[in-house]
């Protein structure tokens, strides 16, 4: 676990329906975070039935599909998974900043927390550490959807 990762957790993920899109755009990074995070989120208690998951071409279509999915599936927590790698141009800051603003419009527009869980790095080897090494993202992406999952309950 990476030293600023939020403290983990022991929540009952049982209760939950959780809506998951992820980009297939660098497919063997994104697949290994989509891993991760299912697994976290079985480990916890969240039933296969109640686990939504829908892929898009790339971390520019998230916003879309965590909107649809929100509006769709009604889950207690959307989180929306790619991973962009600085390239040669500024299509990758460009992209980064859409997905991300526009992944907070969808959480406040649709009132359903949205994980950010698009792994942004200068490099393959950043994005490899964080996707396919020692440090393990997608488990830190299921545990906030997990807290703020279990917060939208208690607060309705
Ligand atoms: C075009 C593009 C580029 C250059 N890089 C990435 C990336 O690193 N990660 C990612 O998820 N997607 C990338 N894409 C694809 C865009 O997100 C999007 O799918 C296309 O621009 C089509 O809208």
């Amino acid at each position: 676990m990476s030293l600023d990762a939020p403290q983990l957790l022991s929540i009952d993920g049982s209760p939950f329906t959780v809506g998951i899109a992820a980009a297939r755009f660098n497919a063997r990074l994104t697949d290994a975070l989509l891993e991760q995070v299912v697994k976290q989120l079985h480990d916890a208690g969240v039933k296969k039935k109640n686990l939504h998951v829908v892929r898009v071409p790339g971390s520019n279509e998230l916003p879309v599909a965590a909107q649809l999915l929100a509006a769709r599936r009604k889950p207690d927590v959307v989180i929306a998974l790619g991973v962009l790698i600085r390239g040669g141009t500024i299509h990758y800051e460009l992209i980064a900043e859409s997905a991300t603003s526009g992944l907070q419009r969808v959480a406040l527009d649709a009132k359903v927390p949205v994980i950010n869980g698009v792994v942004v790095a200068e490099n393959l080897k950043q994005a490899e550490e964080r996707c396919l090494g020692k440090i393990n993202r997608g488990g830190e992406f299921a545990n906030s959807a997990l807290e703020m999952a279990a917060l939208k309950k208690s607060l309705s």
